[in-house]
């Protein structure tokens, strides 16, 4: 088994793509442990998006992750980082497969890329960007078997 950080970033949510995002997810019979939305503040949003410190379209980054809340999730289930990125899609919505989160939400402004979603891209940044978002005791454990 294993967890991934989703955010339903700012242009979700302020696009009411909240349940949309979490209708895909629960369709992909993945599980989700845990679950708050919360407005990523600068030093936060900082420390997400650390690997892109110094490139051109940071500052921005950092802007566009902080201008409405998020909905920050844990995903849990078998190939679920693998799985996940899948539903989302490519990064630049110009390049998304309609069908994905990005391909079918998704569009560039001059300074963003609304993309609406994010998703752990490795096992590493996973456990990492968990716990940069989750305490321990918000991960929860409950049985899903069908009765
Ligand atoms: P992803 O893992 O698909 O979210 O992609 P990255 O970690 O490469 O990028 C994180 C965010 O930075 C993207 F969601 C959008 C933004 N970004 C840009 O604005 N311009 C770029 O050239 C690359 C990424």
């Amino acid at each position: 088994m294993e967890k991934t950080l989703i955010l339903v970033k700012p242009d979700g949510v302020v696009r009411r793509l909240i349940g949309e995002t979490i209708k895909r997810i629960e369709q992909k019979n993945m599980k989700i442990v845990a679950m708050k939305m919360i407005r990523i503040t600068e030093p936060l949003a900082k420390k997400h998006y650390k690997e892109h410190e110094g490139k051109p379209f940071f500052n921005d980054l950092i802007d566009y992750i902080t201008l409405a809340p998020v909905v920050a999730m844990v995903a849990e289930g078998e190939r679920a980082i693998e799985i996940m990125r899948k539903i989302a899609g490519k990064t630049n919505p110009d390049e998304a497969s309609p069908g994905s989160i990005r391909g079918d939400y998704g569009y560039n402004t001059p300074r963003f890329m609304c993309n609406v979603i994010h998703a752990s891209d490795s096992e590493t940044s996973a456990k990492r960007e968990i716990n940069l978002f989750f305490k321990k005791e918000e991960i929860l454990e409950y049985n899903t078997a069908v009765i």
